[in-house]
């Protein structure tokens, strides 16, 4: 396979953008190689910039769950533009989408628009401490809520209970803030919430891990979680800006049956455009400005054309219901066959994954948590990718990265995927 386009289009990128890459996952580093240069893309492929063509399991990281370039997506974009990129100022669009989002996911009141995830999340991260009047937060080890510092913090030494930061440039005093618990570990979040009474403004997860590689916890984990947040007074947030309208088209909290009084969301609801919104409950949502005192603005916040493609693709997902049947359908396809390959050739690989979203883990172990996922051969892992990739799959970069499907795939894509698998098995623990 010949990428000598990509090769010298990086090369121009790297001289120009931090890592030649405008979000680091992109630029391959934890599997080697160039990183492709992507020029199109249509339903369930990609087309790099050396007429290469991938079957895509990134899918954007998650919002293309109707496949690239959608037709009725495509007309409501271009329609939208026909009437131009942008007011600052109210619009008819964002009603609409605004109403579309509290009719299928019961917990939101009311929601705000914002331009991404990392967004949403720094928003109501800051809406739970002004509604509260608490400052600290729990979150869980390996789940990934954007790169705002409150979020950007890991555990702190055994004895600490206070977060240090996990990237440079986050100050210590905002790390501080910052509590971090084991994923699916109740006992750790009792702990935090013993030590520090009457101080945790909000509990915030991914109600399905998906960037520690996919995570499905113990729905019992959920619930509990829930009954502690209303026992002390704190705002438990879920984070669905990939399980939001990818597990169902109520999210994680209708699979799970499980209430949060925020609601994160993200990449689905664009369609592929920048969205993030947050959500929730009316009492905690009327704190945000102008009726508030908690501020938060943003000048391309509900833009239109953004807003056209979101409405377009939620209206499918909404109207079409066996889509997640087809989906998820789709999804326990693919795992069946990884299972049954790792048992046929006794590999040191596992499986996990809920509805749409996947993940092969090279761990001899399973993986419930961020220390068991840190367990895995990302070395291994590397090789399977460049394998995939040579035979024109294109899978997440890293092994800490979900296999996502679309509305695009079909069993016929599985059954070759699960070929390319077979092989490097094979050839690996023949
Ligand atoms: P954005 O700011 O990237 O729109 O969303 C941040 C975010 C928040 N919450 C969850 C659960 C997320 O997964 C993300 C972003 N996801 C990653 C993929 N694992 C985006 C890919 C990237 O960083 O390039």
């Amino acid at each position: 396979m010949a990428f000598s386009h990509s090769e010298l289009l990086f090369q121009r990128a790297q001289a120009r953008i931090p890592g030649g890459v405008n979000s680091p996952v992109r630029a391959f580093g934890s599997v080697g190689g160039t990183p492709r240069m992507i020029v199109k893309a249509n339903g369930a492929y990609l087309v790099d910039a050396d007429g290469n063509q991938y079957l895509d399991y990134v899918g954007s990281w998650g919002p293309m769950l109707l496949g690239h370039n959608h037709a009725a997506i495509k007309e409501a974009v271009i329609h939208a533009v026909e009437n131009g990129l942008s007011f600052g100022a109210a619009t008819e669009l964002e009603v609409t989408m605004a109403e579309l989002l509290c009719s299928l996911v019961p917990s939101l009141d009311m929601v705000r628009m914002v331009n991404s995830g990392t967004e949403a999340v720094m928003s109501a991260i800051r809406l739970a401490r002004g509604y509260t009047q608490k400052e600290k937060i729990i979150k869980f080890e390996g789940c990934y809520h954007g790169h705002c510092d409150s979020m950007l913090v890991k555990a702190g030494s055994g004895v600490m209970t206070a977060g240090v930061p996990d990237s440079a440039g986050v100050p210590k005093g905002c790390a501080e803030d910052t509590l971090t618990a084991v994923y699916q570990d109740l006992a750790s979040v009792e702990r935090l919430f013993a030590e520090n009474e009457g101080k945790i403004a909000a509990v915030i997860l991914e109600p399905v891990a998906a960037n520690m590689g996919v995570v499905v916890p113990e729905a019992s984990f959920l619930q509990k979680l829930r009954e502690l947040c209303t026992k002390h007074q704190t705002v438990l947030i879920f984070d669905e800006v990939i399980t939001g309208f990818r597990l169902s088209v109520g999210g994680a909290q209708a699979w799970f049956g499980v209430t949060p009084d925020l609601t994160c969301f993200g990449k689905i609801i664009g369609a592929g455009m920048p969205v993030g919104a947050y959500g929730g409950r009316r009492d905690i949502m009327e704190q945000i400005a102008p009726l508030g005192p908690v501020y938060q603005a943003g000048t391309l916040s509900g833009n239109p054309v953004a807003m056209a493609a979101g409405i377009a693709q939620l209206k499918i997902l909404r109207d079409n219901p066996k889509i997640y049947e087809k989906i998820n359908q789709l999804g326990g396809q693919l795992r069946a066959g990884l299972r049954a390959q790792i048992e046929q050739y006794q590999a040191p690989a596992t499986v996990n994954g809920i509805g749409s979203l996947s993940c092969l883990f090279f761990a001899g172990e399973p993986v419930t948590d961020y220390q068991t996922a840190k367990t895995a051969d990302t070395k291994r892992y590397a090789q399977f990718f460049h394998h995939m990739l040579d035979q024109e799959i294109y899978l997440a970069p890293s092994q800490f990265e979900a296999i996502f499907l679309s509305n695009a795939h079909t069993p016929t894509e599985i059954d070759y995927t699960l070929c390319c698998v077979k092989n490097f098995l094979e050839q690996q623990w023949k």
